[in-house]
């Protein structure tokens, strides 16, 4: 008989830890939890695991951020995925093709060149290309001057790839059940209660949950949850859609990225290019796919690729995004709320994190300290103007 990777558990009436979010952040934070030794965890999820984000990204993985903090975050995060997949004994299937972001204007160029200047001062491999270098590694790419925005220069950044995202989610969530952790699927908090400021515990559609420590890591979600316990954080949800293609025989070798254009796509293993733009203009929960959004992408790739012409569209989805004013995510204690935690904002660029997400939660949640690596990433940056502003370096400059 095949063997189960996750279990389905009775919900008990008390844990240490309820992780509200069964994303690849959410059971990444039970996963480096239960290798802690912290086992008396319950991950509950409104749906099933990988339903939100986790499942609806497109699977880049880089570290070319512009700030100090972020770059040292996510070259964390990369460091991990680099063996992920033996640690996990699950093919991720991580493919480490190199990266590039394109800058078609002198404004863009310049902020791409500030990134591989702070990405090389702080060990992250990242450096310029000029156009013919561009032409030579991306052949079927048009560098001439009849694109409406020429390419002018390019920031490679070799270490960048792309991964299996579900296999991201599936790996945790196996790790995290052998390590005893409970993952509960369609399992709905519809309330937090608190009492005297301190944690009590979650109301499910499955009955009360009381636990010590609660974190909430919903991505989209993350201002519904918070509302749940009258915390208000300042973060907007906005959609980001996406498209893949049918499959072809390999051509393209490497992430592509166009700030100015507002695009990206990769090829998969299997041949199809998965391919996306920014987020919707304005906020909304909504998770359909536009025809907008499909001509745009079109019209803005065909200016980089015409050989693209003639392919054909397989399908199209969105998922949420939970924006924060400085583009940086939040993972922090609540101080109004003993036992509370955090962990959201994670815009477009989320799945990437997700490694050093899980890790340095779990650190947080299990010693009650915050990790110097997690620090800058404190809901009090909005009071006390440390904000980080990682705005330039979104994939497309959301
Ligand atoms: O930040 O690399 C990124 C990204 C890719 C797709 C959406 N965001």
């Amino acid at each position: 008989m095949t063997k189960k990777m996750w279990k389905q558990h009775d919900l008990k009436k008390h844990y240490d830890i309820v992780i509200i979010g069964g994303g690849a952040h959410g059971l990444a934070t039970a996963y480096y939890l239960s290798k802690m030794g912290v086992r008396d965890v319950a991950v509950l999820e409104a749906k099933y695991i990988g339903y939100g984000g986790s499942g609806r990204n497109t699977a880049i993985l880089r570290s070319n951020y512009r700030t100090e903090e972020g770059i040292r975050f996510y070259d964390q995060s990369i460091q991990l995925y680099e063996n992920l997949s033996q640690e996990l004994d699950f093919n991720l299937m991580f493919s480490q093709q190199g990266h590039f972001t394109l800058g078609h204007t002198e404004a863009s160029v310049s902020g791409l060149t500030t990134r591989a200047e702070n990405n090389k001062a702080l060990g992250v491999d990242s450096y310029m290309l000029d156009p013919i270098e561009i032409k030579k590694m991306l052949p079927e790419i048009d560098i001439s001057d009849h694109p409406r925005y020429p390419v002018l220069a390019a920031l490679y950044h070799p270490p960048g790839g792309i991964i299996r995202h579900d296999a991201v989610v599936w790996g945790y969530a196996r790790g995290a059940e052998q390590g005893g952790v409970e993952i509960h699927n369609l399992t709905t908090v519809g309330e937090i209660r608190t009492e005297k400021n301190k944690i009590k515990g979650v109301q499910t559609n499955r009955g009360f949950v009381s636990c010590n420590k609660l974190i909430s890591v919903v991505a989209g979600w993350s201002s519904d949850v918070c509302a749940m316990a009258g915390i208000e954080l300042p973060f907007v949800t906005h959609p980001l859609q996406a498209l893949v293609t049918e499959s072809y025989k390999p051509w393209l070798h490497h992430v592509v990225v166009s700030s100015n254009l507002h695009i990206y796509l990769s090829q998969t293993d299997r041949g199809e290019l998965v391919c996306g733009g920014g987020i919707d203009g304005y906020p909304h929960y909504g998770m359909r796919s536009t025809l907008a959004f499909l001509e745009t992408y079109a019209a803005h790739v065909l200016e980089l690729f015409p050989v693209l012409h003639n392919v054909k569209v397989q399908r199209q989805w969105a998922g949420l995004c939970d924006m924060t004013p400085d583009y940086s995510p939040i993972i922090s204690p609540i101080d109004e709320i003993e036992g509370f935690y955090v962990n959201g904002g994670w815009g477009t660029y989320g799945f990437k994190a997700s490694p050093a997400s899980g890790y340095n939660s779990a650190q947080m949640l299990a010693q009650g300290k915050v990790p110097a690596n997690i620090a800058p990433f404190s809901y009090n940056r909005f009071r006390e103007n440390r904000l980080v502003g990682e705005k330039a370096a979104a994939s497309v400059s959301n």
